[in-house]
């Protein structure tokens, strides 16, 4: 169209990356079009409906635009200084009468998305000085990055799904063509998952449900929820027993294969077909194919970790791919060398940071500097004088995506002071005293720095500004360092210096992968500009793919990714063992503490489990979802009721279900009534309803949502039910009665 201009970006709605052309009309400030960027590097095109989503925040009425304070029922517009100082000496007023553990932090999922929150966000938590910070990490990959830690050394050194080249791959708890990857970085998972196969390649899809994943598969199985790690022990337990491990690349490289073999023993697939309702020769013939297959991988994703041996399984999910020889190697599963990844292979050896304090009420382990969510109610409502008596949020709802989320509201209610930073006042935010909003992501800036760490392939991208933000805005980065700094009575400048200078530290200079560089000549390069682009520029040359800051070197910095619009490929995943190691042994840990030590329960939980015939919840997503907070843009809310039970055949008719009818659904924590669709997707005796909704509670501005509410799933989700090991939340299998309504 005449007078508008294009700007090229990578979405930043889910972990795809998909390139994204804006078309936007600048002297209105308006998008006049989302669509997929055929020349991306990455994506060649490829979105999905939630990228028109994108124009539908932008100008979504609801969204705020300006600081609210929260004055009886009603919200009152406040200057942003106004705003600032009054969270700053909130918070400190708390601290200072009962101490740092009186403050407490939540962080959400969307935080993952935004460069600014990458840089700024850590200071602010350590800011804040509490022990007591909480993350949407907790009610999702926990359990990974514990194992990935204690096997490899680093939190995110999750070994990546080569799905472009294996020859078959085992899904189990994900539904990719619904979410696309997760921790498996790709845009068109779907096509990915169907040139698979039409290049011979076998897909095989383990899931309570019959998913769409598991409909375009070539086999699929249910499997009794929080079960997987019995699964995948007979699995290993048949690879040992016929005589079909190998290590490959690992074999040089690892400790404990005897210690693994000695665990399976105990776990024969005739042993937990019963548990699992996967028969044995199913098993059996499985591991016979992941062993025989050119290249195989295995991948577990959310329902793997929320369940109750989340670390197990996804210790377990690894193992498989170790032990047919797929780790490291083309077509199998490989560690991703992100371009702002430091230059230099290889964390510095350290322990676990895990279990090194504990949760007051419960006693719960940190794991990576942070508390489970699932007892973050409790810390505030049961802690007596040592409770939590501040929170602040930043783009996260945990009231609809935390178990027992009826508990937390009504623990957010008596908070002493509350504050968010967010766009809307939704389920959880209604409860701030000031919400401090970012502008919204088109109008600002972008690199895509946690899931470069976690893609299939090697790129890099750098989405500059689409939109021009209202004139007393501010963005995501400037609201944190601006907290940051005044929380301790500094300023924003301060901040962002420290920030720079904490990269500059490891990032060049001696003993870094750009030892020719010292910080002070990177610093006098960078130039003077705050905020984060100062810093993805450092990152960016000093990384494994920079210039080095040699103006004769033909690397990149963020000049460079300006000027390649499109994205700039950067190659296939390659092989990194055993440089990338972190663990103190310098080898793979294939049976590693505090993993080993928790087989014992899973052994113990065998009978028990298998004789437990309680039906049992879990959770799915939809192509126009996104966790609890688009529902408010009509192009993706609109449409048949997304909100349903699905019952299979057998338990409607036991219970006296029809299609249409509504099923009042009890937990220990809580109930709701939902309506009913009978489905033979469902494995009998699970029932599955989508989380994220539960729009209409008392004070929410989601005027759209509001129309589509839905119940919150989360109102069921037990906090007492934890993954034993990493305190990660149970969120699938939850013992559920049903009745008619
Ligand atoms: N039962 C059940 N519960 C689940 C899950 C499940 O499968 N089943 N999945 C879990 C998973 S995997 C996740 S990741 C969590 C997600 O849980 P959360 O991260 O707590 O919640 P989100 O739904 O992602 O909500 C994001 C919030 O951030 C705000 N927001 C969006 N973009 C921005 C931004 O750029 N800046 C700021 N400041 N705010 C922004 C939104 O308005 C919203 O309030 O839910 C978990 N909960
Ligand atoms: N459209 C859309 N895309 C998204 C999101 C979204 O909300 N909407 N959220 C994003 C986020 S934050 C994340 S973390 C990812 C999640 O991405 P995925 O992990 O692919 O998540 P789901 O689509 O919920 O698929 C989980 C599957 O696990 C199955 N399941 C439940 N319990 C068990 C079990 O015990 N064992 C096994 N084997 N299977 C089980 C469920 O039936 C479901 O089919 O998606 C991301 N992408
Ligand atoms: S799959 Fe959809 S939401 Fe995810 S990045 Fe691509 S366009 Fe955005
Ligand atoms: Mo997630």
């Amino acid at each position: 169209m005449p007078g508008t201009t294009t700007v090229h970006r990578t979405c930043s709605l889910c972990e795809a990356h998909c390139g994204v052309s804006v078309e936007v009309d600048a002297a209105a400030r308006r998008v006049v079009a989302v669509r997929g960027d055929e020349q991306d590097a990455f994506s060649r095109g490829y979105i999905c409906p939630k990228a028109w989503g994108l124009k539908g925040l932008q100008e979504d009425p609801d969204r705020l635009r300006r600081p609210v304070r929260r004055v009886g029922g009603d919200w009152q517009e406040i200057g942003g200084e106004e705003a600032f100082e009054e969270v700053a000496s909130r918070l400190r007023g708390v601290r200072e009468a009962h101490g740092p553990g009186a403050l407490a932090s939540y962080v959400g999922n969307p935080n993952a998305h935004d460069m600014g929150s990458a840089f700024y966000l850590p200071a602010l938590l350590r800011g804040l000085g509490t022990r007591k910070r909480f993350s949407a990490s907790s009610v999702d990959q926990l359990p990974k990055m514990l194992s990935a830690c204690s096997m490899y050394g680093a939190p995110l050194a999750i070994p990546i799904p080569d799905v472009d080249r294996t020859d078959y791959l085992l899904v189990l708890g994900a539904n990719p063509l619904a979410s696309n990857g997760s921790l498996m970085t790709a845009p068109d998972l779907p096509g990915r998952l169907r040139r698979l196969r039409q290049r011979g390649g076998r897909l095989v899809v383990i899931d309570p449900r019959r998913s769409e994943t598991a409909r375009i598969a070539d086999e699929h199985h249910f499997i009794r929820p929080g079960t997987d790690a019995w699964l995948l022990f007979s699995l290993v337990h048949t690879l040992f027993e016929e005589g079909r491990v190998t290590l490959g690349a690992v074999e040089s490289c690892s400790r404990g294969l005897e210690q693994v073999r000695t665990l399976a023993k105990d776990f024969p697939p005739e042993a937990t077909e019963r548990v699992t309702g996967i028969g044995a020769d199913t098993v059996r013939r499985l591991a016979r194919e992941l062993a025989e297959a050119e290249r195989a991988v295995c991948y577990g994703r959310i329902g793997t970790c929320t369940q109750e041996f989340g670390t197990l399984a996804s210790w377990l999910v690894d193992l498989v791919t170790i032990l047919t020889g797929n780790l490291d190697r083309p077509g199998g599963a490989l560690f991703p060398r992100p371009a702002h990844a430091p230059a230099l292979e290889g964390p510095k050896p350290r322990p676990v940071p895990f279990a090194r304090w504990h949760s007051s009420v419960r006693g719960l382990p940190e794991a990576f500097g942070e508390l489970p969510v699932a007892t973050l109610a409790e810390e505030i409502d049961a802690a007596g004088d040592g409770r939590i008596r501040a929170l602040l949020t930043v783009a996260g709802n945990p009231v609809l995506s935390t178990p027992n989320g009826g508990r937390l509201a009504r623990a957010l209610e008596g908070l002493d002071f509350m504050a968010s930073v967010d766009f809307y006042v939704n389920e959880t935010t209604r409860f701030a005293d000031v919400i401090l909003p970012p502008v919204a992501p088109l109008e600002r800036s972008n690199y895509e720095v946690a899931f470069n760490g976690l893609a299939i392939h090697h790129h890099a991208k750098y989405s500059p500004r689409a939109v021009e933000p209202p004139p007393d805005s501010r963005d995501q980065w400037e609201i944190l360092a601006e907290l940051a700094g005044r929380v301790n009575g500094a300023d924003l400048a301060t901040v962002d210096d420290l920030v720079l200078g904490a990269v500059l530290g490891s990032a060049v200079g001696p003993g870094s992968g750009t030892p020719e560089v010292s910080p002070e000549q990177a610093r006098e390069k960078l130039g003077d500009t705050r905020g984060p682009e100062r810093i993805l520029d450092l990152m960016l040359r000093a990384g494994p793919y920079g210039d080095h800051f040699d103006d004769a070197r033909d690397g990149l910095s963020l000049a460079r990714l300006r000027e390649a619009e499109h994205g700039i490929d950067l190659g296939p995943l390659a092989p990194r063992l055993p440089a990338m190691l972190g663990t103190e042994s310098g080898a793979v840990e294939l049976a590693p503490e505090p993993i080993v030590a928790d087989v014992a329960r899973l052994r113990a939980r065998l009978d028990e489990r298998a004789a437990d015939e309680r039906m049992t919840l879990v959770g799915r997503r939809h192509l126009r979802s996104n966790n609890s907070w688009m529902g408010n843009v009509h192009a993706l809310a609109k449409g048949r009721d997304r909100c349903t039970l699905l019952v299979s055949p057998e338990d409607a008719h036991r219970i006296g279900l029809g299609e249409g009818s509504r099923a009042r659904v009890r937990s220990r924590v809580g109930e709701l009534v939902a309506p009913v669709v009978v489905s033979d997707e469902m494995m009998p005796g699970v029932v599955s309803l989508p989380h994220g909704f539960g729009h209409d509670a008392e004070g929410v501005r989601l005027s759209v949502a509001a129309r589509h509410a839905g119940v919150n799933s989360n109102l069921l989700t037990d906090e007492e039910a934890i993954d034993a090991l990493s305190g990660n939340a149970v969120l699938d299998g939850i013992p559920v009665e049903i009745s008619p309504a």
